[in-house]
């Protein structure tokens, strides 16, 4: 079992979300909220209009997200989902609870910080430095960059 912190698709309330409740992958149980201790630049990039958390600590905003605790099977289908380690690496990241669910031994407990893995990216194309950057994704949002979802993608 370890801890997962998501900050895009698989957020609640966004396309890939549903991935996550899915029995068939395995097991996630959705601990609280959470905020980057450090500024991030959170993109959306490519034609499929895909958020991709630039591994570049110190550039863009503090990313919101959700931390949930997965078991083995649900950690192999995320990295499989991910493309893990192609498209995005899974690095740890420390984190700052804003809420938290879970059971109370699991609670951070010295201070609101804890650490958790995220789904970063070094391998990005240098021009999507160049593209505005979120501390909240939503794929509805005022940026009219809607994901497109892998069942609607063409044929690759
Ligand atoms: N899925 C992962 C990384 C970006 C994405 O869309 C996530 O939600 O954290």
């Amino acid at each position: 079992m370890m801890h997962i912190f998501v900050y895009g698709t698989l957020k609640q309330g966004q396309p890939n979300h549903y991935r996550m409740l899915d029995a068939m992958n395995g097991k996630a149980e959705f601990l609280g909220r959470a905020l980057t201790i450090d500024k991030y630049p959170l993109v959306i990039a490519g034609e499929y209009n895909i958020p991709f958390l630039l591994n570049l600590p110190g550039e863009g905003q503090r990313v919101q997200g959700e931390i949930y605790r997965v078991n083995d099977k649900m950690l192999k289908f995320l990295d499989w989902f991910e493309d893990c380690p192609k498209m995005y690496q899974r690095t740890e990241v420390l984190l700052e609870v804003e809420d938290w669910v879970g059971d109370e031994e699991r609670k951070p407990k010295d201070s609101s910080t804890t650490k958790a893995f995220i789904y970063s990216t070094t391998t990005y194309k240098p021009e999507w430095l160049q593209n505005a950057t979120f501390s909240s994704y939503d794929s509805n949002g005022d940026h009219g960059l809607q994901y497109v979802t892998r069942e609607s993608r063409n044929i690759d």
